[in-house]
């Protein structure tokens, strides 16, 4: 098995009250799981592709061989972005970016406030399944974009932040208020992470 189920670095109920620790858990060690177990289910066809990283893949998703192709991309696309989504997370008690991060979020939103309505904005809109990201895009300027199901985000830059807006993330406490929960989303972030991620090339 080339992939395994990356460990939180918390536990299932750290993020309470916002996000609660029973949705943490089926998220974690079945959706997340699952993701992995059926990316490498798939890999299994191509033994050729097992040395090329899950970024390598992604970037290359459209010239994969067509049996593994739509797995990749949904498996694939999974393992990655919610690795990207546990790891950015830790309750932050109202804290803010800083340093250069914060000053990219002005410069190419105005302010922290535009960014965020702009981000909790694509989150809020995108129809049905998907996520909304903090990109870095391949200019180097800072945009909020919104992808539907799994599907990678890194095509359009290095991604900096992510918020899963699939019911499975937030269905078990908040139903149908799923700006409630981008909402609360916020006070999750772990900005220092994202500003490390920002940094990195
Ligand atoms: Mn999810």
């Amino acid at each position: 098995m080339k992939y395994s189920l990356p460990e939180l670095h918390y536990t299932y109920d750290a993020l309470e009250p916002y996000i609660d620790r029973e949705t943490m858990l089926v998220h974690h060690t079945k959706h997340h799981q699952g993701y992995v177990n059926q990316l490498n289910a798939a890999l299994e066809k191509h033994p050729d592709l097992a040395f090329a990283s899950l970024d390598e893949l992604l970037l290359a998703i459209n010239r994969l061989p067509e049996d593994i192709k739509v797995a990749v991309r949904n498996n694939g696309g999974g393992h990655f972005n919610h690795t990207l989504f546990f790891e950015a997370l830790k309750p932050n008690e109202g804290s803010l970016p800083k340093g250069d991060l914060l000053k990219a979020i002005e410069r190419d939103f105005g302010s922290f406030a535009t960014f965020k309505d702009a981000f909790s904005e694509a989150a809020k809109t995108r129809f049905g399944s998907g996520w909304a990201w903090l990109i870095k895009n391949k200019s180097g300027v800072l945009e909020v974009v919104s992808m539907p199901n799994q599907d990678p985000v890194i095509n359009f830059g290095k991604p900096l932040l992510g918020i899963d807006v699939w019911e499975h993330a937030y269905y078990l406490k908040y139903q149908n208020r799923r700006a409630e929960y981008i909402d609360n989303f916020f006070k999750v972030i772990d900005w220092e992470l994202v500003s490390s991620r920002y940094a990195s090339k």
